[in-house]
């Protein structure tokens, strides 16, 4: 099981929490950006993140690659792929990179497709949710041969009953 957050924008209760609730279950926790947190503080011992738009600091790494559940993962915030103008770049980027999921952040809206055989998804937001869905929330990826599971979750680690997506993996 993969988890991914995103834009938390300073809030750390929630990521904490998030942390708690899968450490001992998930291979890897992604944060995709904007926490507004320092990238010294301990929070981040276990989890996967990068630089928002946000994040002025730039000890965040821009881009992040990981290997979990025999996925390669591809993390950006997404602002440098133009995700506002579509996933053209960031499915290229994350193939420049050999990965076939790409987690992105950076619209605070929940985004679960296929473009040109990568996986990209995004988390909505943990702090700040936008666009059609007013719940703060994360996603949850479980893997099986054939589907990505994909689970977005409220706060209270609940399944949004709407926002349940089995992909197909593409087998390169
Ligand atoms: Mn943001």
């Amino acid at each position: 099981m993969i988890i991914v957050m995103s834009d938390s924008h300073g809030e750390s209760k929630v990521i904490q929490d998030i942390k708690a609730t899968y450490q001992d279950k998930a291979s890897a926790i992604i944060h995709c950006g904007d926490s507004e947190l320092e990238a010294t503080d301990p929070i981040w011992q276990g989890i996967t993140v990068v630089r928002g738009n946000c994040d002025f600091e730039d000890v965040f790494p821009e881009t992040a690659v990981l290997s979990a559940d025999q996925e390669k993962i591809f993390v950006t915030h997404g602002h440098l792929q133009n995700v506002n103008f579509g996933l053209t770049r960031l499915a290229a980027a994350a193939q420049e990179n050999q990965c076939r999921i790409a987690c992105f952040g950076h619209l605070h809206t929940p985004i679960a497709t296929v473009e040109d055989g990568v996986l990209c998804l995004n988390p909505g937001s943990v702090a700040q949710p936008r666009g059609s869905y007013s719940t703060k929330m994360y996603a949850r990826i479980e893997l099986s041969a054939t589907h990505y599971h994909i689970s977005y979750r409220d706060l209270a680690h609940q399944a949004i009953p709407q926002l349940q997506f089995d992909l197909p993996r593409v087998s390169r």
